[in-house]
């Protein structure tokens, strides 16, 4: 067992304890006999001193040219890829996801650095005729101000990365306020920001609850602008206060993810990426697939072949190398699951797989459920509308090319969606009417890439994009400028016309 981590706030260049001394502890949820990290249980007044170091360090890094902002973002980079492995093996422990998964979210982190990298000598704006004679017009990308990170448990250095990248890139300053459960990957992550040459106040971080650290933030006045990933809830909150407040605000929320498979699709094909879609991270992504909607053809026969694999998944913790399915982040989350298979079973699902907490040597002192199959599940049921963020999914039967695209929308959310077919027409339908903010022909719901926007429709989010130039977007404002060289006054619409 390794020794646990003392993580510190890291506020104006400075790692510093809460003010209030207080401490909580980030255990590991495959072995909560395991203290991963002794954390700063902050308050008001450690984001107050946060937010005035980024709001003080904003008046210079604003003016820092974007290419040398640039070279810092780049050297993120690079201590990301040297550290790759002990930030993996960290994040494993503490969140629980699979090695090789842990390694991926890392990769991710990487490559978003040097995608804004780049971006640092793009930013580009627009340059266009003026309607007048001897006067110019073009568009730049101002940044926003001091913004708040507010991120989740399930991607802990993905998440903040698309956020504080793009941020930075853009001449803001940032106050991170990671989840709870993985302040230890926030810790090292910060680290290398530090390390990277990101100037004091540009980049500040303070550990602690929800309702304490992350609304302090969102109600805080000289806050210009929260960028949130999480529960649908937590989001509507986020947004009421920022809404009344004019913060700019982007929400990444649930989503109800749906796999489609038809008669005439690859089944090896659509079995391999329903077994990834659903319990890849033990389906605590917001991409992950809870429905697999079913052509009547191929059901039957697609069941059985997916009740064998999973029948083969090994749950463990993530560190094994054997492991296909790791724990769930805590008992909040292992109560959520297990109330869900409460749900399905009233409702009349039934349950061909798991539906129960993991028994057996090695996962006592964890939050192990098993991969769940539930059949005989209409559109109607919770457990087809509800995220359940655990390793449930859920079978719906169609008739109909028409039937299966109906379903996946019968949805208030719609992040990610997949189509399984060979027939090209039916896939350029499906690009067309399905209701979501990502979709995947021939490949599972899950998949992201760093230079392609990302985010959903419906409740899933409130109209931004992450990832790619349009997280540039939520982190930039247009300005327009005019330089009229006429030396006379020239009105628009009217001394031309
Ligand atoms: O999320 P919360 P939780 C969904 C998933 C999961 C459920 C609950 O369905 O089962 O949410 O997870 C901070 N003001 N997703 O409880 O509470 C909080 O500290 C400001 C989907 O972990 O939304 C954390 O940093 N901030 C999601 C972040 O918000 C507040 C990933 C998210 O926590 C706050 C995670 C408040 N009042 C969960 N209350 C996805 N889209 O991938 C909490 N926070």
């Amino acid at each position: 067992m390794n020794k646990p981590l003392t993580c510190r706030n890291y506020i104006n260049g400075q790692w510093r304890s809460a003010q209030s001394g207080k401490f909580f502890e980030s255990l590991n949820p495959a072995n909560w006999g395991e203290c991963i990290a002794n954390v700063p249980l902050s308050s008001e007044a450690d984001v107050q001193a946060a937010v005035v170091a980024a709001r003080q360090a904003y008046l210079s890094w604003r003016l820092v040219p974007a290419p040398v902002r640039s070279e810092i973002i780049h050297q993120i980079g690079q201590g990301l890829s040297s550290r790759k492995e002990e930030l993996a093996s960290v994040m494993s422990r503490e969140m629980g996801k699979v090695l090789t998964e842990a390694q991926g979210d890392v990769q991710e982190g990487i490559d978003c650095a040097f995608y804004y990298a780049g971006e640092g000598r793009r930013l580009f704006g627009q340059t266009t005729p003026s309607e007048l004679s001897n006067k110019f017009a073009m568009t730049m990308r101002m940044p926003i101000g001091v913004a708040a990170l507010i991120t989740p448990w399930n991607f802990p250095v993905a998440i903040p990365c698309w956020k504080a990248l793009p941020a930075l890139v853009c001449g803001n300053t940032i106050v991170f306020k990671p989840a709870k459960d993985v302040s230890a990957c926030a810790t090292l992550l910060t680290e290398i920001f530090a390390d990277a040459g990101v100037p004091p106040g540009v980049f500040n971080l303070v550990h602690g609850s929800g309702p304490e650290v992350g609304q302090s933030l969102t109600t805080h006045p000289e806050i210009d602008l929260v960028s949130f990933t999480g529960s649908s809830q937590t989001g509507a909150e986020v947004a009421a206060i920022c809404g009344r407040s004019h913060k700019r605000v982007s929400l990444e929320m649930g989503g109800k993810n749906a796999q489609i498979v038809m008669e005439d699709a690859n089944l090896e094909l659509a079995l391999e990426g329903a077994i990834w879609g659903a319990f890849g991270t033990t389906g605590q992504r917001c991409t992950a697939t809870s429905r697999l909607i079913l052509h009547r053809d191929i059901k039957a026969d697609f069941t059985s072949k997916l009740l064998e694999k999973t029948s083969k998944l090994q749950l463990g913790a993530g560190t094994n190398p054997n492991t296909d399915v790791g724990p769930l982040i805590n008992e909040a989350q292992l109560n959520r699951v297990k109330h869900y298979l409460e749900v399905a079973r009233e409702e009349g699902a039934t349950v061909l797989t798991g539906g129960k907490v993991a028994q057996g040597s090695g996962l006592e002192q964890g939050y192990f459920f098993e991969p769940t199959i539930l059949d005989n599940v209409t559109s109607q049921m919770r457990v087809a509308q509800e995220e359940i963020f655990g390793p449930v999914v859920s079978l719906i039967e169609v008739k109909s090319f028409e039937e299966a695209i109906a379903v996946l929308n019968d949805s208030r959310y719609g992040l990610s969606s997949a189509v399984y077919t060979q027939n090209v027409n039916r896939a350029f339908q499906a690009m067309r009417d399905i209701e979501a903010g990502i979709t995947y022909i021939n490949g599972p719901t899950i998949g992201a890439e760093v230079h392609l926007p990302f985010g959903g429709v419906k409740a899933t989010g409130n109209g931004h994009r992450e990832a790619g130039s349009a997280a540039l977007d939520i982190f930039s404002d247009w300005k327009t400028v005019y330089v009229d060289f006429s030396g006379q006054l020239q009105r628009a619409q009217i001394d031309n016309r």
